[in-house]
């Protein structure tokens, strides 16, 4: 096993690795940003450098500076947690021809699940049942119209590079086709610098049902069952459940057989999500998701298992030990993203200090948190403050621990989605299972789009904001550019029971 391992991520995710570190005995090295100077991450790692100014293209994005810190700090691998740079094929060459350990897959596998078409056409080819259309891009209007007659109406235009909606299109007839797949192919060249776009038929309403993997270096690959993610706004996630209320036994075998079989399709090493849209009893291949994702904590109560410790071990070359036939999901496992927006105003996000911050406790329950009253929120990253992850003997004993928890769970000084979360514990369709990726569209009420007054206060002030932060970093800079060397609060004070380290 390693002993020592960089974590190239910040907020929940970077605190949630660290804490598998510290269990393993691993040295654990943080990196961090200007805006990050007080945040959970920092104080949790044994180590922690500041790699630049708050911007992420300036600090958690740049590769030089990782790579730098791995040498300096001796980490012999690196943890990039999700975002930022843990799908960057480029990143995890670097990583591996700098000598280290990337905790994920190989460049290769990144590459051939980014690429949405060549991710089909090796679906297809390893038996995983894919959505009806093609699996090379489509070149012009008149072959899209051509194939569209074949695989029937609606149909849907999607960037061979893209992902997460970018350069998506619905079309409803051959008479919108051409103006959709010029647009389609605008935006993703825009989006992702290649306009390519392929077809698929359309499926309205399905669910997002997604398996989890893991694989080791000796080709074997296990999957650890569903989780149900339907519930989503503009492609994030909400809300996320371990098992789906709509899987069987049987069908979680065999959608499990078919991620297994995706996996192995790409040589795949470390941990992986295989996304399928599911719609009356069929499963279809969507994108494979190579990396540690938010959600992975239910899958880890239902499974009793540690995903994070699974990627470490398996990245340092030891063998899966655990068997598939033993892998039997126990109970039921809800998690909810709290993020620092406002769904009453539409999701608009907020900014301030946290100045109170209660987490719930009890018997199945789990507080993933990544940050601490008295740190600043701010608009660099991604909204997420932490996340609130339940485990109950049935569906119905975790939505009430969850509405209890969501209860107990205090943040003050930031807006959060906190009061949406315990609308949705109470709604009639969540209560009883029936989601779609439509939910929140079919449930209005959960959510009130911002008023333009609301939307220009908000954005006067997120400008305000942004000045003032672009001000104070001169200030750090010239101030505190002593730390850079390598700070650590643990290391000053003398890190408290570290004994056996
Ligand atoms: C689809 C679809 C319906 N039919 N493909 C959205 C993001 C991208 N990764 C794939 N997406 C979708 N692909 C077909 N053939 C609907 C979506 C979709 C979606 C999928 C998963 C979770 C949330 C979603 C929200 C809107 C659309």
């Amino acid at each position: 096993m390693f002993e020592s391992i960089l974590v190239a991520n910040r907020g929940e995710i970077a605190v949630r690795v660290i804490r598998a570190c510290r269990e393993l005995g691993i040295r654990a090295v943080a990196v961090y940003s200007e805006a990050d100077r007080r945040a959970l991450h920092v104080l949790e790692a044994d180590e922690a450098y500041l790699i630049g100014p708050p911007p992420s293209s300036e600090s958690y994005l740049r590769v030089d500076k990782i790579l730098e810190v791995a040498r300096e700090s001796g980490a012999e691998a690196i943890h990039p947690g999700y975002g930022f740079l843990a799908e960057r094929a480029p990143f995890s060459a670097a990583v591996r021809d700098a000598g280290l350990v990337f905790i994920g897959p190989s460049p290769e596998t990144i590459s051939a699940m980014g690429d949405k078409t060549e991710a089909r056409r090796r679906m297809k080819a390893a038996g995983v049942p894919i959505v009806p259309g093609v699996t090379e891009a489509i070149s012009d209007p008149d072959s899209a119209t051509e194939v569209a007659e074949e695989i029937g109406y609606p149909v849907l235009l999607k960037a061979s590079a893209g992902g997460g909606g970018k350069g998506m299109r619905v079309v409803q007839e051959t008479s919108d086709l051409e103006k959709s797949f010029e647009a389609a192919s605008r935006e993703a060249q825009a989006a992702f610098g290649d306009g390519s776009v392929y077809l698929e038929r359309y499926l309205d309403a399905p669910r997002h049902i997604e398996i989890q993997v893991m694989g080791d270096r000796s080709g074997k690959v296990l999957h650890f069952g569903e989780r149900e993610c339907s519930i989503q706004r503009r492609h994030q996630k909400l809300i996320e459940e371990a098992p789906s209320p709509v899987v069987s036994e049987e069908l979680r075998a065999e959608m499990g057989a078919a991620a297994v079989r995706a996996a192995e399709a790409v040589d795949y090493l470390g941990a992986g999500t295989v996304e399928f849209l599911f719609k009356d009893g069929e499963f279809f291949f969507l994108e494979m998701n190579t990396r540690l994702q938010v959600e992975h904590p239910v899958t880890e109560l239902v499974y009793g298992i540690d995903l994070v410790e699974l990627q470490m071990r398996v990245a340092a070359g030891e063998d899966l030990t655990l068997q598939q036939a033993d892998l039997v999901p126990t109970g039921h496992s809800i998690e909810c993203r709290i993020t620092s927006e406002d769904a009453k105003r539409g999701f608009l996000p907020s900014t301030g200090r946290v100045d109170f911050l209660k987490a719930p406790g009890g018997p199945g329950v789990r507080w993933d948190g990544g940050i601490i009253a008295g740190f600043e929120v701010g608009l660099h990253y991604d909204p997420l403050l932490g996340k609130l992850i339940v485990h109950a003997p049935s569906r119905e004993a975790a939505v009430r621990r969850m509405a209890r928890c969501l209860e107990e769970l205090v943040i003050r000084g930031v807006e959060t989605c906190i009061p949406f979360h315990r609308s949705v514990m109470d709604e009639e369709d969540f209560r009883s299972g029936n989601l779609s990726i439509r939910y929140l569209e079919d449930h209005p009420d959960l959510i009130s789009e911002p008023d333009e007054d609301e939307i220009l206060k908000a954005a006067a002030v997120a400008a305000a904001l942004l000045q003032e932060e672009e001000r104070s970093r001169v200030e750090i800079q010239t101030t505190q550019r002593a730390e850079t060397g390598g700070f650590s609060a643990w290391k000053r004070a003398g890190r408290p029971f570290s004994g056996n380290r």
